[in-house]
């Protein structure tokens, strides 16, 4: 891997950043098509169900025929699929591409290095690898969904300086400042799913939507077991869907959808298949102390945001969950709170 590539390659992953928020359940990707040092084209893919990156990038060359002494940058492998789209591999080879370099390979089943066999079956020279980690980061919900068939699980909580998360009594308590909030709902609108426990669903009767900032609303999701929670609380007010796990029943209606799950098999192993088959690619988890403990326990998270107060104490009440397996990332200021960011050191031994 030379300088070079890995400039060419930056300038990729940074073409495909645009497409944030608009490509998903599909990754973002970018490509840069270089010729004796100069670059000749690019694109992006810049929303699901349009053209690839690489067709964009191919689009923008003005001169075609010096595509066969191009170099190309992508940042996933060159699909192989007739999807939306047809194969950006039979694209570049057609083109007369004949050097490729991509910095991940797609771990979606109908590419899995087809997409690369297919170049290296025309006599093409692949590189593969180049800003790898950046790459990884950047789908880090795409490639979690398809690598372990469950949604990316970011879990995020609010803790006063003493550690707790709520009052004696489950009371609910403004521990986070206005700026840590609105985080918040940035972070909404960035996850397709939003999670909530019963408890939380019921004490502090959230509406888990994107409302201090702009973008989508996630789905939201909520535990009612014994579907014992009141039809009033605001999730079940129908202005967007809402799915509710339960044990007692199965059906759908204006927006609301009651899943039901086996009693005897694990609850959240249940939740996560069901939004792998819904093509849920990441879910923030909002609570409760209880539902955040067990995804910690069972290891099921990949990154944390916790919040700590760093003034208000109040002495008693319900325990923040226990950080467990998490590595520090790092540690900002967000007015008078502290966020602390973490990965699941588990998740980050079996990918590298
Ligand atoms: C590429 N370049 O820019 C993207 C790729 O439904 P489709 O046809 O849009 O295909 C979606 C799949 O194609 C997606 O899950 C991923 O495997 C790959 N995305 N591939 O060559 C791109 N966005
Ligand atoms: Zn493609």
């Amino acid at each position: 891997m030379t300088p070079a590539d890995k400039l060419y390659m930056q300038r990729a992953l940074e073409l495909a950043k645009l497409g944030s928020g608009y490509t998903s359940p599909n990754p973002m990707v970018g490509c840069v098509v270089v010729h004796e040092g100069r670059i000749i084209g690019e694109g992006w893919h810049k929303a699901y169900g349009g053209p690839h990156a690489e067709v964009n990038a191919i689009a923008a060359v003005a001169d075609k025929s010096l595509l066969p002494r191009s170099r190309v940058y992508v940042t996933l492998e060159p699909c192989s699929h007739f999807g939306k789209t047809p194969p950006c591999a039979d694209l570049l080879i057609s083109s007369g591409v004949r050097d490729v370099v991509i910095c991940n390979t797609d771990p979606n089943p109908l590419v899995a290095g087809r997409g690369i066999k297919k170049l290296l079956e025309v006599g093409a020279q692949v590189e593969v690898g180049v800003l790898e980690e950046e790459g990884l980061d950047l789908n880090k919900r795409f490639f979690t969904f398809h690598t372990t068939k469950r949604p990316f699980i970011l879990l995020k909580w609010a803790e006063t300086a003493d550690g707790f998360v709520a009052g004696p009594n489950c009371a609910q308590v403004q521990i986070s400042g206005k700026l840590s909030q609105r985080l918040v709902h940035k972070w909404r609108a960035e996850e397709q799913a939003i999670l909530v426990g019963t408890r939380t669903a019921l004490h502090d009767n959230p509406r888990l939507n994107t409302r201090h900032w702009s973008g989508k609303s996630p789905l939201r999701l909520v535990i009612d077991r014994q579907l014992q929670l009141p039809g009033h609380l605001h999730l079940f007010d129908k202005s967007h869907p809402t799915v509710v796990y339960n044990y007692k029943k199965q059906e759908e209606h204006e927006n609301l959808y009651f899943v039901q799950l086996q009693e005897e098999e694990p609850l959240l192993s249940q939740i996560m298949q069901d939004l792998y088959q819904r093509k849920v690619l990441s879910v923030m988890v909002e609570g409760g102390t209880y539902l955040l403990d067990s995804l910690l326990q069972e290891g099921l998270w990949d990154e944390a945001m916790v919040f700590r107060s760093m003034s208000q104490r109040i002495g008693e009440g319900i325990k923040a969950p226990a950080m467990l397996n998490g590595q520090l990332q790092e540690v900002q200021s967000i007015g008078s709170d502290q966020l602390f960011h973490y990965k699941n050191r588990r998740q980050l031994t079996v990918s590298s």
